[in-house]
């Protein structure tokens, strides 16, 4: 079955922006091998080039994240500059407290002061950072936990966080503001210090109202309700924003809907359910992937081609006719409404939207077509690959 896409259908989508991840175009691999690819980027203007690939064959990526100190430069306007250049801005501004030394018993909530005072500093050079180059969110993954019982202390670890997540949000200004992605284990394997979206909620909350928290899809046990997490944090006001990727067994990074697209499909519900694909929307979607035996910008468009598809679907529910069926307890009619949004073919009816919009129909043939990839290889000769630390 294809479909038509609503008006309201149309007008969400004509909104949907999923920012990427300026690390996706980097060189990445697992504990046992990172394999190198021709044309990888070599600082952060290239990986920027990169992206703009993304955005300019789909119309859905007008924004890249970036990461301190991976993407550390002189000058940040002429990154922003750069950026705007090649049509897209720079987004969110994510910091790393796990990859120094330092940083062995954890960052916000080290023990000594000295090092805590240390990782309080580096966020306050990302909110330097993000008044360069505009922008709006800073979000703060923590590697913080510990490996075996007795260890540390629980509760004075989670104490230390919040006075050290207080002096970070009161240097933020104007529209700025701070989301906290929690994680349920690695590279801690006993305890982690935000594990889950609770321990999340209770730290921003105790902030204030630009502090929220971010939901990296990859980031529960198996068989997590994922979308019941994303409805309770819409329904108290506190979803700030999405990473999305796939995952099998790990934090596996994979490209999103890539493993369960019918997971990706009810998470959208809930935020359209919960508003959070309104004007005014506080959610801002992210991927947070790496591609570490794929093309990487190909697996960036297939990605934010994934989102897309799977919020078209959501927005196929009929959601009068399933709040019916719900109200006369018609479990199976409510639901096939559901699966039956969840079957459509979409494709076609995005592809005509693509080209009312400038845009090529098929965005993975489109960048085959364009040379671009021949250009980086040739070009790109001499220096370091980025990858992590670079
Ligand atoms: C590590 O798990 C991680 O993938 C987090 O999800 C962050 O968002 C990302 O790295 C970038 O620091
Ligand atoms: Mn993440």
């Amino acid at each position: 079955m294809s479909t038509q896409l609503t008006p309201h259908a149309q007008e969400v989508l004509e909104r949907l922006a999923i920012e990427v991840p300026s690390w996706a175009y980097g060189n990445s691999g697992t504990r046992f091998k990172v394999f190198g690819t021709p044309g990888t980027p070599r600082d952060p203007f290239e990986k920027i080039s990169d992206a703009a690939q993304v955005h300019k064959v789909t119309g859905l990526a007008p924004e890249v994240a970036i990461h301190i100190p991976w993407d550390l430069v002189d000058d940040y306007d002429a990154l922003a500059d750069h950026a705007a250049e090649q049509g897209v801005a720079i987004g969110t501004v994510n910091s790393n407290t796990f990859q120094d030394d330092d940083y062995k018993f954890g960052g916000l909530t080290n023990e000594d002061p000295t090092i805590r005072r240390k990782a309080i500093d580096h966020h306050l050079t990302c909110i330097d950072v993000m008044d360069a180059t505009g922008s709006r969110d800073l979000k703060i993954w923590l590697a913080d936990g510990s490996n075996y019982p007795g260890q540390a202390d629980l509760r004075g670890r989670q104490d230390r966080l919040h006075e050290s997540l207080s002096e970070i949000y009161a240097r933020l200004s104007g529209d700025q503001r701070l989301v906290l992605e929690y994680k349920f284990f690695e590279p801690a394997f006993y305890h982690t210090d935000v594990p889950d979206w609770g321990t999340s909620y209770a730290q921003v909350s105790a902030l204030g109202e630009r502090a929220l928290v971010c939901l990296d899809t990859g980031h529960h046990a198996p068989g997590t309700n994922i979308e019941f997490i994303v409805m309770q944090l819409l329904r108290l006001g506190k979803l700030g924003s999405f990473d999305f990727n796939s995952r099998f067994y790990a934090d596996d990074d994979l490209i999103v809907g890539a493993a369960d697209p019918y997971q990706l499909f009810r998470i959208l519900f809930e935020v359209l359910r919960g508003g959070g694909f309104d004007i005014d929307t506080p959610v801002a979607f992210m991927l947070d992937q790496c591609h570490n035996i794929e093309d990487k910008i190909p697996g960036q468009i297939r990605s934010v081609l994934n989102v897309q598809e799977m919020t078209a679907r959501a927005l196929l529910v009929d959601r009068d006719a399933l709040r019916a069926a719900q109200i006369a307890g018609d479990v199976l009619g409510a639901n096939a409404i559901f699966m039956d949004a969840f079957h459509t073919d979409v494709r076609p009816a995005l592809a005509d939207w693509r080209e009312s919009h400038g845009l090529p129909a098929d965005p993975m043939a489109a960048y085959e077509a364009s040379g671009y990839r021949a250009r980086i290889i040739a070009d790109r000769i001499g220096g370091t690959q980025a990858s992590w630390g670079a």
